[in-house]
């Protein structure tokens, strides 16, 4: 450095220094003043640390916490690395491939990536090849299209076509949702006594049903199906509502008459007690929502299912009413399955319109990243079956659930 650039830095300097004692009071009291602004805003005590650590997490995940979501009858998940035989499965028609999008991407970067589970797409219209390049390019896994057969995407020769098109015509009048289309009935036929049928499905044990516009607000940190194999669940829920009546008039009749013909496939440590407030008299209507739905295929597969998909589907009532494949899987599960076997997702974040699923405990929310407003969960609120689900398995519930009613 030179001698004149040294002497101009030090006059610089000297000068600054000069200024800062000559208005040294002022800036000490503005320094005082801005001081107790801090403290006053800042009520916290740790305003001098440079990071924030979270309070809640005493270093421990909520999985290993054993609490009430991971219940006294599930085991730890951690440890295992294996993959087991599973796919995500979208029933879905080509059009809605930009509805589809956005869906697959939030299942693949919040758990799929991770583990590269194949998806199979399934319709009963062939699909397109930019539906096709489209969708294999956005996942980790292998993907497969199915066509539907005609023979189960339409009527059995049993059905009234008349009576089920006279059926439609009075539900448009009376506005129940759905209650006039065709294709719905076939989607809930279909997903009721089919889908797992399909021969692109043979090879896996486990599946999770995904929808266009659903979305995932949480990061999956294990692997899911390992999850319900591990710890023998069978049917895995994130949301539980009460149906609508008029959708299912006499579904819980034609269930009473399978029982009674078939006392042998009710399980003995059933959860009647989910859907029935009155030991199986009436159904309460409290149903596990499928749009969202992870299980194992080998239960629909099974005889006990079978034999019941069979009974309602010669009784007709995918088409003289409108049954839902939610009630349907649900009442199934409820009386067929071991209720262990069932398993709330409460860990997950989800949304299908309107309904979000946020758990409301922080831990959990931080700890996966989870983008959504706990204020907005449905698990606890009146239309929910949530905590009909969580008292009849006495099941310990987050803290603050109740602040989450109504
Ligand atoms: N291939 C095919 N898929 C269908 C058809 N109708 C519905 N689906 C699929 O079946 C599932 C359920 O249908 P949705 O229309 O989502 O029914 P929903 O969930 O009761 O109602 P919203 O999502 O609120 O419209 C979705 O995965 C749809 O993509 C159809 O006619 N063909
Ligand atoms: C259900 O069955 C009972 C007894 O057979 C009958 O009285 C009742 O009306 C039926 N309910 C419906 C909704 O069909
Ligand atoms: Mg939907």
């Amino acid at each position: 450095m030179l001698p004149k650039e040294k002497s101009k830095y030090k006059k610089n300097g000297n000068d600054l220094a000069f200024l800062f004692f000559r208005h040294s009071r002022v800036i000490g009291a503005v320094m005082v003043v801005l001081f107790t602004l801090f403290m006053v805003f800042e009520k916290k005590d740790d305003f001098t640390s440079a990071s924030y650590v979270l309070p809640s997490f005493e270093g421990k995940s909520y999985m290993d916490r054993g609490d009430y979501i991971y219940s006294s009858r599930v085991g730890s998940t951690s440890g295992k690395t294996s993959r087991v035989k599973a796919a995500m499965v979208v029933l879905v028609r080509d059009k809605d491939l930009y509805s589809l999008v956005d869906a697959i991407k939030q299942v693949e970067d919040r758990f799929n990536k991770n583990f590269n589970y194949d998806w199979v797409f399934l319709s009963e219209a062939l699909f397109s090849d930019d539906f096709k390049e489209v969708t294999t390019a956005l996942v980790s896994g292998k993907t497969k299209y199915g066509l539907i057969p005609e023979s189960q995407w339409s009527y059995p020769e049993w059905i009234d076509q008349k009576r089920a098109a006279a059926v439609r015509e009075e539900m448009r009048k009376a506005e129940i949702i759905f209650g006039d289309m065709e294709s719905y009935r076939h989607m809930c036929r279909y997903e009721s006594g089919f889908f797992y049928r399909h021969p692109e499905l043979e090879e896996y044990d486990y599946y999770w049903r995904i929808e266009p516009d659903i979305k995932l607000h949480c990061d999956i940190n294990y692997d899911i199906f390992r999850f319900m194999k591990d710890n023998g669940k069978k049917y895995g829920f994130t949301i539980s509502i009460h149906e609508y009546v008029s959708t299912i008039m006499t579904l819980w009749n034609t269930t009473k008459e399978f029982m009674a013909e078939h006392p042998e496939h009710i399980h003995e440590n059933n959860m009647l007690d989910f859907i029935s407030d009155d030991g199986g008299e009436s159904y309460n209507n409290c149903h596990f929502w499928s749009n969202f739905e992870i299980g194992d295929l080998n239960f629909w597969r099974g005889e006990a299912y079978s034999a019941y998909f069979d009974h309602l589907d010669k009784a007709g009532g995918f088409f003289y009413e409108r049954w839902g494949d939610a009630p349907v899987h649900s009442i199934a599960a409820a009386l067929l399955l071991d209720r262990n076997e069932i398993h709330h997702f409460n860990d997950l974040g989800y949304f299908h319109n309107p309904f979000h699923q946020c758990p409301i405990d922080d831990v959990v929310r931080f700890e996966n990243r989870c983008g959504c407003d706990p204020a907005l969960d449905f698990t606890w609120k009146d239309f929910s079956c949530g905590v009909q689900f969580y008292t009849v398995n006495e099941l310990k519930k987050p803290d603050g659930w109740v602040g989450h009613v109504g």
